[in-house]
């Protein structure tokens, strides 16, 4: 899968993305991450890529001319390449999207800055805008490193053959249970027993009531889309017992 970023800061971008999982995966040529400078697109002698808002109004907005000319460029290559733009204004980036984006041969990641981009780039050149959480970040490039990550965990080969991506949270719509390695006794923290038990329906068991549990008391928004099954509702039958009868 290709990934192109259209960025003022192609610096920001590529460093931090070759990096452990990701670098082997450029690597193996499973991902391909190229960032561009928008400003190589501009056209004037002072390679010029905002300028004062319309109406008025402070800060500066990133002209549409550049940005069409980066755009047009690569999918004069690669016609069927999908365009993102990353804003607080678009929908919220989840794991579904992240799924529903790697199927994508090719993506052009826009990333805005300043006071944001002319509307006629999105009316134009924009086939979905992604936000990746309700806050303002002081451009979209962290927002795309965000994106890439999750979109090319999901890819076949990324996380290796012996691990697949459905395994974990958020395929099953839960929190993931805790996680313990050695020493069995920190400071008298001790290791869950269950886990050393060598009883695998057991820490089965266990696990799910612990995802269960977690899920329950940090995010319930979760548990009402999650597919629980009957003994999943056992289960939190049993949680909200042992916490007192809360909800
Ligand atoms: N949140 N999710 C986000 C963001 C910065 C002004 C447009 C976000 O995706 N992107 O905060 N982006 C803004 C800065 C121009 C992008």
């Amino acid at each position: 899968m290709r990934f192109d970023i259209l960025t003022l800061f192609p610096g920001m971008i590529t460093t931090p993305l070759q990096e452990s999982i990701l670098g082997k995966a450029i690597q193996k040529g499973l991902i391909e991450i190229r960032a561009t400078n928008i400003r190589d697109f501009s056209e004037d002698k002072h390679r010029t890529v905002d300028d004062t808002p319309y109406g008025g109004g402070q800060g500066m907005v990133m002209k549409v001319e550049p940005i069409a000319r980066a755009i047009e460029g690569i999918k004069s290559q690669s016609p069927s390449a999908r365009t993102v733009s990353l804003t607080p204004q678009g929908k919220p980036f989840d794991q579904q999207r992240a799924r529903s984006l790697s199927s994508e041969p090719h993506l052009i990641l826009l990333c805005g800055r300043y006071e944001g981009v002319d509307e006629r780039v999105r009316e134009l050149f924009v086939d979905e805008e992604i936000s990746i959480g309700d806050y303002i970040l002081t451009g979209g490039e962290l927002a795309a490193m965000v994106v890439i990550d999750a979109v090319a965990r999901v890819l076949p080969g990324v996380l290796g053959s012996e691990r697949s991506a459905e395994e974990d949270s958020f395929s099953n719509s839960l929190l993931e249970y805790p996680q313990y390695t050695r020493p069995y006794d920190f400071r008298g923290n001790r290791v869950p027993d269950v886990l050393l038990s060598g009883n695998h329906g057991a820490i089965s068991l266990w696990r799910r009531k612990e995802a269960l549990k977690r899920t329950w008391m940090r995010r319930p928004d979760l548990l009402a889309k999650a597919g629980l099954t009957e003994e999943d509702r056992e289960l939190l039958e049993q949680i909200r017992q042992e916490h007192g009868q809360r909800t």
